[in-house]
């Protein structure tokens, strides 16, 4: 039998660390398999690169499907190595997203940044995370850190869960909106508006500029009823075209404004570690609910339990606390 040469930890830190591209996407895909001895090999990977010390920026690009989150990351991210900086974009593998936009796939809409050699293109597997975005992705993006890159991208769907997530793991957060006003404005989740640290009117160009001005003033007033989600930081809002350029350095001037702040006044690393701690208690709490209702004297009991909660037999406190003790009394 053949056996796969598999590279062993020392070589793959080593080839992250020197900037082998294929060896990071390998790494990446190791830390996203399931199986539980490329996980174990991941975690010694990602310790010995958190041991780096990086400079890296994290952006997540946050909006509804078709926004144009692709196709404004491809925009930025040229403008991003205009200032001779690189750049990672961990981009949602449309192939496991529901999401209507993605008919040509990420990896082909992309296509000119993947050119640039100071670009690297991931799309990440959204395993089964709403928006694609899972504590997988921070691995991913320590691993890109390691790999020496400057700004790290995240695109995400901005659905639900997702934008929590990614609140927990970049620095700041760039909501893309279709131009439309009214409706478009009553659909939006109260939620996304609040993690977001600017906002870019997409495809502002041809017939939509009328519109998009008339946009751009019903987000500012929006954003002027939210409470500040940084003392320091007014959100402001852009108009965008990623076909003909338009807003893509003022966007990026923003941005660089913004950690400019965030360094001056010492906040970054004090957010990072806030945002640890989130990510710790997510992780811890997602490891125990999986253990949880794996463990078989749980799997059988609940049918039993729920169908006794629903005959009224048991309230729902008591029929948890049932299943509860089911399982503390594992070994
Ligand atoms: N006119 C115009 N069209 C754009 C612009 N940006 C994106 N589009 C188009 O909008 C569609 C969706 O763009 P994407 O960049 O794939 O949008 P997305 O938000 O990444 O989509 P998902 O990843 O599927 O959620 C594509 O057909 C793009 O060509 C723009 O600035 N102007
Ligand atoms: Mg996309």
């Amino acid at each position: 039998m053949t056996r796969r040469y598999e590279p062993d930890v020392d070589s793959i830190v080593s080839g992250i660390m020197a900037g082998n591209r294929q060896t990071l996407s390998r790494a990446i895909t190791l830390v996203e398999s399931q199986r539980p001895e490329h996980q174990k090999k991941a975690h010694e990977i990602l310790d010995r690169c958190l041991a780096k010390k990086s400079h890296a920026i994290r952006i997540g690009i946050t909006g509804s499907p078709g926004a144009g989150k692709s196709t404004f990351i491809e925009a930025l991210g040229e403008e991003i190595i205009r200032h001779s900086l690189t750049l990672a974009v961990l981009a949602i593998d449309p192939s496991s997203q529901q999401s209507r936009g993605s008919i040509l796939g990420d990896k082909a809409r992309m296509e000119r940044l993947a050119g640039h050699k100071e670009a690297f293109i991931r799309p990440t597997a959204s395993s089964g995370y709403l928006g694609g975005t899972s504590p997988k992705t921070h691995e991913a993006m320590v691993l890109c850190e390691a790999a020496g890159y400057d700004v790290i991208l995240v695109e995400t769907v901005g659905v639900g869960q997702s934008e929590v997530m990614v609140d927990t793991m970049v620095d700041f957060i760039l909501l893309l909106m279709l131009p439309g006003s009214g409706d478009e404005l009553q659909g939006i989740k109260r939620g996304i508006m609040e993690i977001a640290d600017a906002i870019a009117i997409t495809k502002t160009d041809g017939d939509q500029s009328g519109i998009a001005a008339i946009a751009q003033a019903e987000f500012e007033a929006a954003l002027r009823m939210l409470p500040a989600k940084r003392p320091f930081w007014q959100p402001q809002v852009f108009l965008t075209s990623a076909i003909t350029g338009k807003g893509v350095a003022d966007v990026w001037q923003n941005i660089s404004d913004y950690f400019a702040q965030m360094r001056e006044k010492n906040l970054l690393q004090e957010q990072r570690s806030q945002q640890l701690k989130r990510l710790l208690s997510t992780v811890l709490e997602e490891m125990l609910k999986k253990e949880f209702f794996a463990y078989p004297e749980v799997v059988k009991t609940r049918e039993i339990v729920e169908q006794q909660v629903l005959s009224g037999e048991l309230s729902p406190f008591s029929g948890a606390s049932l299943l509860m003790e089911a399982f503390t009394r594992r070994r």
